[in-house]
């Protein structure tokens, strides 16, 4: 474990107020105290105590900034190391400067995440509320800010620590089932640990998971694909949701043939809109392959949506595409498009088989506010998120420790050795350990902690 002092600018570079130059380690204190001249003249930093003054360059005696210092003494800090902070002027060059003496008296450039890493590698927190940090350092929308919050509340950690707890107890009771086989008591019998290895264990997992399922569009955005023959106006759709000219827009039909995505906030919900290929048969070898991406993109999505041309009347193609997406369970928003050339028979037609359809216009940008409310209302539809949400990680390691307790159970059901049963239920509990990093390997730690950004 590495124990030197690193230093980081911990704001976003450019022209904000302030920039803060935080320093963690043995060394922080001495460090800051060789730059900083506080204005009270005094020679020791009470902790947690703002000081002011001003950073002078040790080497030219220059007066650097004006600024507001703080120590923040071990363990009482976010790494629960020794802290210092130098609130300065937020221009690149003066905290660029600052950081640069900073390092010049000792102090190692911190990496991404590093922080984070030491106040979990200290105990400070655990590698959920680790995660929750760097949602909450990256989150883009109110959604995601959420999220971030209650990983940082403790609240799963707490769950999945009384899982833990309760699966902990049922290796106790099997184990003593296999010591003393005639002694043990009546609640490590079989169907007694069976039981409550799944009322108690296994089923408060699968809440765990479900959350996941109903959360994620609130914590990682939602897909929305777009979809629908060619020339309707997907791209121009795209364009219009994104706000500036991403895709290529053309009367040609089959103009389009990759697959582009960018993310976009609607109404505090992070979407991610993929446009693809329109679906048609028939078509040159290019469009084709764009046409199965286009359905390998709808597989994905969490919601389609469905281009029409209100120039032209609804064709049976149109009507496949939406019954194959029905079958395949989708959620599905229609949008008639280009409704300022619209066709007042064909646009009745269209509202006849599909009563919720919204009508737009990419032209004249009529009717994409409503478009944008019934997306996100069709995806929030469900009901609140639930109160917490694990992340990817966490919800892969909890779906495994799913299997090892189902398998676990099998095991005891079906009148195989209690060994078996005990091998499963360790395997579990690493998989839980996993989450919290209760046990962790060291290659996870680093590519967690690599995406979160400098200076966390
Ligand atoms: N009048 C009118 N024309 C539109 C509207 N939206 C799109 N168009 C036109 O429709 C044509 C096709 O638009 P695109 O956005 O390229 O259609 P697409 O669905 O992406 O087509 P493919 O990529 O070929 O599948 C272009 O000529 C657009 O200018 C609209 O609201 N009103
Ligand atoms: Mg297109």
């Amino acid at each position: 474990m590495d124990d030197d002092t690193i230093a980081a600018i911990a704001t976003p570079l450019g022209a904000g107020g302030i920039g803060i130059v935080r320093i963690s380690g043995e060394d922080a204190a001495e460090i800051v105290s060789r730059l900083f001249r506080p204005t009270s003249g005094t020679k020791r930093f009470r902790s947690h105590l703002l000081y002011h003054g001003h950073i002078l360059d040790p080497e030219s005696g220059e007066v650097v900034d004006e600024v507001l210092c703080v120590v923040m003494r071990a363990p009482k800090s976010y790494t629960r190391e020794d802290i210092a902070e130098i609130h300065c002027h937020g221009g690149a060059a003066v905290v660029g400067k600052i950081l640069e003496l900073v390092l010049r008296q000792g102090a190692r450039l911190a990496e991404p995440g590093e922080f984070t890493k030491r106040a979990f590698l200290n105990g400070r927190i655990d590698l959920i509320e680790a995660e929750a940090v760097l949602d909450l350092a990256t989150a883009r929308s109110a959604s995601q800010h959420r999220a971030g919050l209650s990983l940082l509340s403790g609240l799963l950690g707490e769950r999945i620590r009384t899982v833990r707890a309760a699966l902990l107890a049922e290796l106790a009771a099997i184990e003593a089932a296999i010591d003393y086989p005639d002694e043990a008591p009546e609640t490590a019998s079989r169907p007694e640990v069976a039981q409550r290895l799944e009322e108690d264990i296994l089923f408060p997992i699968r809440a765990l998971i479900e959350a996941y399922r109903q959360g994620h569009v609130a914590r990682e955005g939602a897909r929305v694909v777009l979809a629908g023959r060619p020339n309707v106006g997907k791209s121009s759709l795209f364009n219009a949701m994104i706000g500036f000219e991403r895709v290529i827009v053309s009367a040609v039909p089959g103009t389009t043939r990759d697959r582009v995505e960018e993310t976009v906030e609607m109404d505090g919900l992070p979407v991610i809109l993929v446009d693809t290929a329109g679906l048609r048969e028939d078509t040159e070898e290019i469009e084709h392959k764009g046409i199965q991406m286009a359905w390998e993109q709808l597989e994905m999505a969490d919601l389609v949506l469905f281009v029409a041309d209100a120039s032209t009347p609804p064709v049976q193609e149109e009507r496949a595409i939406l019954d194959t997406l029905e079958e395949k369970g989708k959620r599905v928003v229609v949008a008639l498009n280009k409704c300022d050339s619209l066709d007042s028979e064909i646009a009745a037609s269209w509202e006849r088989s599909h009563p919720g359809i919204v009508k737009i216009s990419c032209k004249t940008g009529e009717g994409l506010d409503s478009l944008r409310k019934t997306i996100v209302g069709t995806l929030l539809k469900e009901k609140e998120p639930p109160a917490v949400i694990p992340t990817l990680r966490q919800k892969r390691l909890l779906q495994e420790a799913e299997e090892r307790v189902q398998g676990a159970l099998e095991a005891l059901r079906s009148g195989h050795p209690e060994e078996v049963a005990a091998l499963e239920i360790r395997s579990a509990l690493e998989k839980l350990d996993a989450v919290t990093g209760n046990s962790f390997d060291a290659d996870l730690l680093d590519t967690m902690f690599s995406s979160f950004c400098l200076g966390k």
